[in-house]
């Protein structure tokens, strides 16, 4: 196995952190293509949690490379505490490497991203994490962001502040009515931030490339989630990058003929932060339950998850968006109370029944879900350590899920440590 990649299919927070922590044991080399420290991964390792914002999600092993690709937008404060937080905490972390191509955060794209969110009316809130994420990747496709690569020439640097300054500047002013940035203080602040960061910069398109034609195994981690892409998710309410596969290969500079054993990560229920159409959401006691029993809460912003059943429309959406290879369904084991548990199969809309998944969010708001009603299985799961050890009720329900979508079974996961993962292929 060359290469593999992990991506969420749903709206995100499905457990893609513990999928590339456990796939990373064989890895080599782990990569981020896209979003910034929107993403929030838990992974737990020895019943110790770490929330990775910035970091890939194999930072976690002495021996493998971590590489921040091209395609991630980066806060060089948050970068910098991460690698301190876990390092203050003794662990022997991975190699880095920071793509020159990457664009940096500012802290005026933290403010325009609060202060577009502040100046929308309640029902057209994105729900941002305020990261900053959205108006750095516009500045990207604008042409006037920075790179990794500017902030490490003085010079360059002084010149792309200095224009960005002034023009947000009079944004700040004349549009928002919240305060400016003084350009001193930041080109300060970020020439600290440069000499923290220069040991870790590299043409990384170079070097992932020269990694897999030597053989090396290469893993690639997707942040958010295909719901949450800009191209094909349930826009405007998704973030500003290309979460799918597709986001893997341009975010890193691979072609996608090399791009093998695309990992779907599927939560057994649906969860959502933030605002937009959720079909099979259960504002409800089942949501409730979902969000106590799972403690459904953001990594980053600990803002509560909508929660819901699973809904196998996004799913069979997202297989086919994404090429994917394998299903790793997560959380089996926050079901194990329930007596009876509901998939979404699809939807109707106006009496009948949808063949695809809608683009309109107008349709998206008004569809009826199409339910299949399953027993339960009623017991602990979270110790089984092989396949045949699940209640047949629970192999069951995901081989019920792998048939809906189309996909085939390759790992069950039935808690967050490493050890409670149950490989299928
Ligand atoms: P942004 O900040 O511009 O990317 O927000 C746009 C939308 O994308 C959603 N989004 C997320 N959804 C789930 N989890 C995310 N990461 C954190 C986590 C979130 C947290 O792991 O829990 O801590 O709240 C994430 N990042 C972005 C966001 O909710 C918007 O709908
Ligand atoms: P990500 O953003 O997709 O990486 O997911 P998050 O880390 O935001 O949220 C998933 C949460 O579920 C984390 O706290 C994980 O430690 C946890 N987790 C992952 N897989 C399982 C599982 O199979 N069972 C349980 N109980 N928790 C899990
Ligand atoms: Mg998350």
């Amino acid at each position: 196995m060359a290469t593999s990649m992990v991506i969420g299919t749903q709206w995100g927070d499905e457990g893609k952190g513990k999928i590339v922590d456990y796939l990373a044991q064989k890895a080599d080399v782990v990569v981020r293509s896209q979003g910034g420290n929107n993403a929030g991964h838990t992974v737990v390792v020895d019943d110790k949690a770490f929330a990775l914002r910035l970091l890939p999600s194999g930072i976690l092993f002495a021996d493998k490379t971590c590489i921040i690709g091209s395609g991630v937008v980066v806060s060089p404060k948050v970068l910098l505490q991460e690698i301190e937080n876990i390092t203050s905490q003794g662990v022997e972390i991975s190699k880095i490497e920071l793509s020159t191509r990457a664009h940096v955060i500012m802290p005026y794209h933290i403010r325009i991203d609060e202060a577009d969110e502040n100046l929308k009316d309640t029902s057209k809130k994105i729900g941002t994490t305020k990261n900053g994420i959205g108006p750095c990747y516009a500045d990207k496709v604008n042409r006037v962001g920075i790179r990794v690569i500017d902030l490490m020439d003085e010079a360059v640097f002084k010149e792309k502040l200095r224009y960005n300054i002034d023009t947000k500047n009079r944004l700040f002013e004349k549009y928002y009515g919240v305060q400016g940035f003084d350009y001193d203080e930041v080109l300060k602040e970020y020439l600290m931030y440069a000499e923290q960061l220069r040991p870790f910069v590299k043409d990384t398109d170079y070097s992932v490339n020269t990694y897999i034609l030597e053989g090396k195994k290469v893993l690639f981690e997707g942040a958010q989630a295909s719901m949450l892409d800009l191209d094909h998710g349930t826009y405007p309410f998704v973030t500003s990058s290309n979460p799918t596969a597709g986001g893997a290969c341009t975010g890193s500079g691979v072609g996608p003929r090399r791009m093998q054993n695309i990992f779907g990560v599927v939560k057994a229920y649906t969860t959502r932060v933030g605002a937009g159409p959720f079909p099979a959401e259960q504002k409800n006691e089942i949501g409730d339950l979902l969000r106590n029993t799972g403690h459904e809460f953001g990594t980053v912003t600990g803002r509560p998850r909508r929660c819901g059943w699973l809904d196998t429309a996004v799913v069979r959406y997202a297989a086919m968006l994404n090429s994917l290879d394998y299903l790793a369904i997560t959380r089996l084991d926050i079901l194990d109370g329930l007596d009876k548990i509901k998939i979404c199969k699809g939807y109707t809309y106006e009496g009948k029944e949808l063949k695809e998944y809608p683009a309109s969010l107008k349709v998206l708001e008004a569809v009826e879900p199409i339910y299949e009603e399953l027993d339960g299985w009623n017991t602990d799961i979270s110790q089984c350590k092989n396949y045949e050890e699940l209640p047949a009720n629970a192999r069951y329900y995901v081989e019920r899920i792998s048939q809906l979508v189309g996909v085939p079974l390759g790992i069950v996961s039935v808690g967050p440590n490493r050890s409670q993962t149950i490989v299928l292929h």
